[in-house]
């Protein structure tokens, strides 16, 4: 084995580590995110990583994910898919930002060993990955960093190109399940497209008025774009209508560029262009196609968003009435997963209107899906789309099982079924959320009206503030980012002004995808919101300044 680290030591020569003084890299919300021309080394030591993460199930599937997301074209960056199609395990975390930050190819191939000790791996044991990217072009020179790793490692890889995350996600978990018991689907993009629409089909199975008109897709001009192209050849023309809006992936610089489910949620405005009548429906992918929020406008150009929250509200309610009608509500609980930033109108709606259970986790769909993954149903979302619905082994088994002892009841347990194919089970995913979210208005027979009429939020808005050293921001264990303990004295100003707004709440956070911190304002009045959000960005702008962070790998 003295060769796969001598060629680690050799080949990681190509990739040096960029300067970046006293800052280090860190494995963020969503991986390692930054501005392209940083990540080459950090490509190269995440093959490595991914490398050892197979070996350590033997062999089993490792996916690496190659964008970011809803950042601009300029960004770039790289997410670890575990062999479930779930979110790299966070103590692995650290074995990543230790090989990401090494200075030298010495210092790489030292810390490549050093993880193999400490992790007790076989490091002759099988190994493979698999990876994809987004359409980023910075994406062709990263893979090329990424495969000399795999070829120096001794690697089996596959290159699936250009696909959507969830795609990326789908393929891993449907390469480990294939031929057991659990089997995902067809171990191929393809594959992928036929289980949506096979199972969208499935759902059509009792009659229901159609909509009037299409649903308004915004791609943000990135992989979501050809993403619904290829899946609308699968969809008969009659059951779904799509319009693909903002589909040029070939000008890198319109990516997410005023539009998007990111500018749509934060800037609540709709995206550039937009030639939407009142009440037709819209909705915005990001640019990897695993967030989706939707929209519409009211007569008079009066914006109407319709988030995560509203998706997970939306969804909740109906599969929970699914799991009734099917007569398994004795053996089946559903809870939902929120963070900090779900409105609280949202909240109280899941809490006093649905009857069900809410559970609170950091920023991130890694947080959220291992706490929705230990209810038997658990529906997650992030308010700005990021989000999908789990099914546990123990409810599918119940589905399978249960005998149905009405036409109504058999009706239910078909299209729970349905749903708990079409639904990704691995990540959020914008794609089958669009389904999900059609399905559920047809059979309820609602319109947008109707959706937004389920409860009123409270004005919101989220701000980014530019501080002189994001990580100087830690917010409190426990409090799902609600509170935070450094840099001291910024929580007990928020504590001063915040009970001065009426049913007002506020937190601040570093992102973990950008360079900046994030400020969350909700109240009953929007100028409160205003209002509020100047003294915390006074805040956190005068007392961060002096601070800067001493993070060392
Ligand atoms: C990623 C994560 C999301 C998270 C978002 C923003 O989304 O997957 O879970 O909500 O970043 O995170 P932060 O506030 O830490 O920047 P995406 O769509 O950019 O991959």
């Amino acid at each position: 084995e003295d060769s796969e680290f001598m060629k680690i030591l050799n080949a990681s020569k190509e990739f040096p580590r960029v300067d970046t003084g006293t800052r280090d890299f860190t494995y963020g919300t969503a991986g390692f995110r930054m501005r392209a021309d940083l990540l080459p080394s950090v490509m190269f030591a995440v093959g490595c990583l991914a490398s050892l993460r197979s070996r350590k199930f033997n062999g089993t599937t490792i996916g690496v994910m190659i964008t970011a997301s809803h950042n601009p074209a300029e960004d770039n960056g790289v997410k670890i898919v575990d062999p479930e199609g779930e979110m790299l395990s966070e103590e692995w975390e650290w074995y990543a930002t230790g090989l990401a930050n090494c200075r030298t190819p010495e210092e790489l191939r030292n810390a490549f060993i050093h993880s193999i000790n400490l992790l007790r791996l076989n490091h002759e044991a099988d190994r493979k990955v698999i990876f994809a990217r987004d359409t980023r072009p910075s994406g062709d020179t990263l893979v090329i960093a990424l495969k000399a790793a795999l070829d120096a490692t001794n690697t089996p890889y596959i290159d699936y190109g250009v696909a959507t995350t969830p795609q990326l996600h789908y393929l891993v978990r449907a390469t480990n399940t294939l031929g057991s018991d659990r089997e995902y689907g067809e171990v191929s993009i393809e594959g992928y497209y036929k289980k949506l629409s096979g199972s969208f089909l499935k759902t059509l199975h009792i009659e229901y008025a159609q909509q009037s008109g299409p649903v308004f897709v915004d791609c943000a001009n990135g992989v979501g774009a050809p993403a619904l192209k290829e899946l609308l050849k699968y969809m008969p023309e009659d059951k779904f209508k799509a319009v693909v809006v903002n589909d040029n992936i070939d000008d890198p610089e319109r990516l997410n560029n005023r539009c998007g489910a990111d500018f749509v949620k934060t800037q609540q405005r709709v995206p550039q262009p937009h030639t939407g009548k009142a009440m037709e429906r819209w909705c915005s992918l990001d640019g990897d196609a695993d967030r989706i929020v939707y929209y519409f406008e009211e007569e008079g150009n009066v914006f109407h968003l319709l988030d995560g929250d509203r998706i997970a509200t939306l969804a909740a309610s109906y599969i929970g009435d699914l799991v009734k009608k099917s007569g398994l509500d004795e053996q089946i609980t559903l809870g939902v997963v929120q963070t900090a930033y779900a409105n609280g109108a949202s909240t109280k709606y899941i809490e006093k209107t649905l009857h069900l259970k809410v559970e609170f986790t950091q920023t991130g769909v890694k947080h959220l899906h291992h706490a929705a993954a230990r209810q038997d149903v658990g529906v997650y979302f992030e308010a700005n789309g990021h989000g999908t619905v789990l099914f546990s082994e123990r409810a599918l088994k119940a589905i399978r099982m249960h005998e149905p002892q009405s036409t109504a009841q058999l009706n239910a347990l078909t299209t729970l079924k349905a749903l708990s194919e079409m639904i990704n089970q691995t990540v959020g995913d914008a794609l089958s959320d669009l389904l999900l979210v059609k399905v559920i208005l047809s059979h309820k027979e609602w319109t947008v009206t109707e959706w937004l009429s389920t409860y009123k939020d409270l004005p919101n808005k989220i701000i980014k503030c530019n501080v002189r050293d994001k990580n100087v921001f830690v917010t409190t264990p426990g409090t799902a980012d609600r509170r935070l303990d450094y840099p001291p004295a910024i929580q007990e100003k928020f504590d001063e002004f915040i009970p001065k707004f009426r049913e007002g709440r506020c937190f601040v956070r570093a992102s973990g995808t950008e360079d900046a911190v994030r400020i969350y304002g909700e109240a009953a009045e929007a100028y409160d919101v205003e209002h509020m959000l100047g003294y915390a960005a006074d805040a956190v702008i005068t007392i961060s300044g002096t601070y800067i962070s001493h993070l060392t790998h």
